[in-house]
């Protein structure tokens, strides 16, 4: 059997899966390549206790197809990670790309070959397949990063990160469980786990703002109007700014009366869910806004927490939404019992891993499990694991000399790796938006270009320099205007040690985003290099 394929698809995720459908649907012959058993991305390997997903469930699946829309109906408000990953299975069967798919199986290399006009892709197991479109769908947030804290190899307990939770039930019960890390992952396992733990400790770089997710179950009734609602939400998605069926705030923090906005806090806060982070429209830019809105959820943090030592250590002090906004269910009320404790690492860090436990700067504290939700290299991490190499021999990661200079154009494509595209990649809007919107778009923009290279007999594409530069700047400009640069994140990449901060995601909104790229491909592709096979010769 031939290994040679139109298109390699790395990972199937929400955007294998779409992508592999696409390619499928289009006549190209497509193999996707997935390091894991079976589909699902993200939502397949992080299974920590109260994995959740945080965009509303109704909008956080495809919505290209009305038929798929109606056949699955969701559980809860937000979906837990099970679901999730149940409706991914559903989705890739009902569109029947699994054959299309090779599961374990990870990419180890993937050449660019100028003579062949074509990608060789190796895999861990030896085998080789050839392409003439290399297709990332690795997602950005999927490598785990797991701090070099010194002695960790040593800790004689279970260790595990929330990025990489067993597939086998972890038996928490009646353990002494340290969790390390406060995002997302942090947030929503801390609860779950203190339910089980005999003792659960808390070690914490660094507050965070979250509000409540307030997630119920859907009724029947609410899920028929959504099913009747298609055409409505699939048409505000593709409208908005942040691909969210929502509204957007037309109203500025500071510029509305304190009764007013005190009213309208409370009202989102009630509401749950992200659109919280929504109910003014300067909070990303205006710093007295923002102090609006970070002061009231300290004062919410203030009444949750009683004992006055711990809720001192628990206030944030960043500017609200510079780090990803969290939701959670019982996360501050948590502290409030007997058996958790919240270790400051500002005042007392970590100095080690030892063979029981954790050794901070004041004490060592005993533990049966080690929970590392400490994120990940996001972005750029697992693009660079990959091991691209483009036209004459030159890396991704010396492209992008280990972070230094991230560039990309439009976040589809990159200078000097013809035929090769990322879904969802760095300065996309990605991340800072409902994903799985962001994915459609990004999907379909591939598909439609990979039609126009056919149609045109167009044998190789790939961005000029210059519009690379121009894009990365005008990423980087527009991050400058806004808030989120003043903090230190895994937006910035400083999350990773050695990483050099940025700022890789385009915060236009996906709306703008949509317009450019659909003027650029109506443009003939501008910004790209296109050459024909007589141009080659
Ligand atoms: O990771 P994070 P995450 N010593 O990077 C701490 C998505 N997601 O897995 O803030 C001590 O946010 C670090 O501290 P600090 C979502 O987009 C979505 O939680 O850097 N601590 C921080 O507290 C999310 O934003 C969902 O000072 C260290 C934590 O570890 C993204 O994934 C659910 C440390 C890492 O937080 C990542 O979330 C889960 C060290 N050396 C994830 N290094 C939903 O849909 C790091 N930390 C709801």
């Amino acid at each position: 059997m031939s290994n040679h394929f139109d298109a390699i698809v790395i990972g199937a995720g929400f955007s294998g899966i779409y992508m592999t459908y696409k390619l499928h649907q289009d006549g190209f012959t497509v193999k996707t390549l997935e390091k894991a058993a079976g589909v699902g991305g993200v939502w397949n390997v992080a299974r920590y206790p109260g994995a959740h997903c945080d965009s509303e469930s109704h909008c956080y699946n495809f919505m290209f197809s009305e038929e798929l829309y109606r056949k699955w109906a969701w559980s809860k408000r937000f979906a837990p990670q099970e679901e999730i990953l149940r409706y991914l299975n559903f989705a890739a069967d009902e569109l029947d790309v699994k054959k299309q798919m090779q599961f374990n199986t990870e990419v180890s290399s993937a050449k660019w070959d100028e003579e062949k006009t074509q990608w060789q892709i190796l895999t861990s197991e030896g085998e080789e397949f050839t392409a003439t479109y290399l297709i990332s769908g690795v997602g950005c947030l999927s490598t785990s990063n797991i701090p070099n804290f010194e002695g960790r190899d040593n800790f004689a307990g279970e260790s595990y990160h929330t990025g990489a939770w067993p597939h086998t039930p972890v038996d928490l019960k009646g353990k002494r469980i340290g969790v390390i890390g406060t995002g997302s992952s942090g947030v929503q396992s801390i609860p779950m786990i203190a339910q089980e733990a005999a003792e659960l400790y808390v070690f914490q770089r660094t507050p965070q703002f979250t509000s409540p997710a307030r997630n119920r179950t859907i009724t029947e009734e609410e899920n028929a109007q959504l099913k009747a609602d298609y055409a409505g939400i699939r048409e505000r998605i593709v409208a908005s700014y942040a691909g969210y069926p929502y509204v957007r705030s037309t109203k500025s923090a500071v510029g509305t009366p304190e009764e007013e906005r005190l009213a309208m806090l409370e009202a989102t806060w009630e509401k749950g869910g992200l659109s919280f982070g929504s109910t003014f429209n300067d909070i990303g830019i205006n710093p007295n806004s923002n102090d609006i809105v970070s002061e009231f959820i300290r004062s919410k943090i203030r009444e949750t927490v009683k004992n006055p030592e711990t809720v001192e250590s628990l206030l944030p002090n960043y500017y609200y939404t510079t780090k990803r906004p969290i939701i959670d269910t019982n996360y501050h009320e948590t502290y409030n019992k007997e058996h958790v404790t919240l270790i400051d690492l500002k005042e007392q860090p970590i100095v080690r891993i030892t063979k029981s436990g954790i050794q901070t700067a004041e004490k060592e504290y005993s533990l049966d499990i080690i929970v590392y939700a400490t994120g990940y290299d996001a972005m750029t991490g697992t693009l660079l694991k990959l091991n691209i190499i483009g036209r004459d021999g030159v890396t991704l990661k010396e492209k992008w000399a280990d972070g230094a200079k991230v560039e990309t154009y439009l976040g589809l494509g990159v200078s000097g790796f013809p035929n090769f595209f990322t879904i969802t990649g760095p300065q996309s809007p990605s991340v800072l938006t409902n994903v799985p919107a962001s994915i459609e778009q990004h999907v379909e923009w591939i598909s439609d270009c990979l039609q126009y290279l056919k149609m045109n007999q167009i044998k190789t594409i790939e961005p000029t320099e210059e519009a690379e530069q121009q894009w990365s700047k005008q990423c980087m400009d527009i991050a400058n205007s806004t808030l989120y640069t003043k903090t230190d994140s895994w937006y910035t990449g400083s999350n990773i040690e050695g990483k050099t901060r940025g700022f890789l995601i385009y915060l236009g909104g996906l709306n703008s985003y949509r317009q450019i790229c659909s003027d650029i491909a109506g443009n003939g592709y501008e910004g790209y290099q296109l050459k024909t096979t007589e141009a080659i010769k």
